[in-house]
Formats: C-alpha cells, structure tokens, sequence
C-alpha cells in the first residue's frame, strides 16, 4: 500500500496525523511537483487530489475521511471515530462541520485570493478554474461564523465531540493551521476554541 500526499496540504495531514494517532505507519510518496500535483500522478489518478491511498490490488481510496474509516475498520483501537451510533453520528457531524464550514470557508479565502491558486480556483481538475474575488470576503465571514460555533461547542466539552479525542479534533486542527497560514488567526474573544487548539496542537501528531 501507498499513501500518496503532499506534505504541505492540509488534508493529506490530516491523514498522517490519523495515523499518527493511531500508530499506524505505512509508505508514503509526496507528490508535489513545486505547488502543484506532479502530472506521473494526474496521469495515474484521475481524481487529481490528495490524499489517495492505493492499495496492493491497485483499488484506489481518494477523500481522506474514506482513507480514515479504512485504517478505522481495520485497527479499531484507539477508536477516533465514535464508539456506539450516537457517539460516531456525533463525531462525523462535527468532522463533516468543520470540514465543510471552516475548511470550505479557508478554501474559498485561499483559492480565489493566492497569486499560486490563479485559474486554481478549485482542485480537481486540470480546467482552469478562474478566482472570484468576491468569494474571499464571503468566506472571511464564513471563517468568523465557523470559529464562534466551534468556540461555543468547547465551552462545555474537552474536545470537539465530547470528552474523547476524535478525528473532529483532527480536522479541526487541520482546519484552523490552515487558516492560521492564510493569515486568518483565532481571536482573541473565542477563549474555549483558543484552550483546546493549544492543547490539541502539543500533540505529538500535529507534528505528523
Ligand atoms: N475532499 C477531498 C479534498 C482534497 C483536496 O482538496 N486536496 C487538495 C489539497 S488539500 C488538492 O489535492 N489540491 C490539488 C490542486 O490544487 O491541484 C479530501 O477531503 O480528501
């Protein structure tokens, strides 16, 4: 098997610090060619993202939350996608919320702002895409509105979706380091979110 990443992308980390977690190891190949995706691997995957795992038999498992739930089904423990149905619907819930509100937010601030993300303005394909700028304040606004929920969702709890930690930790750390390198920092007003992000980051997967 064969993790294909680019280390500098926020979601092939959080499969890295999935496994991390997990203490899992397995081969890994960046396929970065300068800030963008090598064309060996677009030629081989038409998909045109990362993270991809490929396994032995040459079955091809794009999105990371997929890539996750496999190495999930396969070694369960530490579990860090719920452990009963309420408590994985809980944990998917708030994975898929800051992955659709807060990564969709920083990507939207990202890929119609950056010099690099020109004609970029989403992945996936090889069609230039052009940037709106107009996308970059609606998504600064978006970004504000997913840090005032998180914030208010720590208030009460230990980590994202309960007392555990769980791979709705992971996203949103993948989430706000994002953000933090697109100059979007947390404010000072959201307390909980700024606790748990330290917390969270001392990890020794954030690093991963
Ligand atoms: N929904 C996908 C999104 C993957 C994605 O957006 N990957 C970006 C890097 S974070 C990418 O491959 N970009 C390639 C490009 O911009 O050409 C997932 O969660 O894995």
């Amino acid at each position: 098997m064969l993790l294909h990443h680019i280390a500098f992308t926020p979601s092939s980390r959080k499969v890295r610090m999935f496994l991390h977690e997990k203490g899992i190891t397995v081969p890994m190949l960046d396929v970065a060619d300068g800030f963008a995706l090598s064309s060996d691997y677009t030629s081989r995957y038409p998909h045109r993202m990362v993270p991809m795992l490929e396994l032995d038999d040459g079955t091809q498992i794009g999105e990371a939350m997929a890539i996750c739930r496999y190495f999930e089904t396969l070694h369960p423990d530490p579990p860090l996608m719920g452990t009963d149905p309420r408590d994985r619907a809980t944990v998917e819930m708030w994975e898929r919320r800051a992955y659709n509100e807060g990564m969709g937010a920083v990507e939207e601030v990202f890929r119609n702002s950056h010099p690099l993300m020109v004609d970029r303005g989403l992945p996936g394909t090889d069609q230039p895409v052009p940037q709106i700028p107009a996308l970059v304040e609606r998504g600064q606004a978006r970004f504000a509105r997913f840090l005032d929920k998180f914030d208010a969702q720590l208030a009460e709890r230990h980590f994202v979706a309960g007392e555990r930690f769980t791979v709705a930790d992971i996203a949103t750390l993948c989430v706000i380091d994002f953000g933090r390198w697109c100059q979007i920092e947390v404010p000072d007003r959201c307390t909980h979110l700024r606790r748990w992000y330290a917390d969270v980051s001392a990890r020794p997967g954030a690093a991963a």
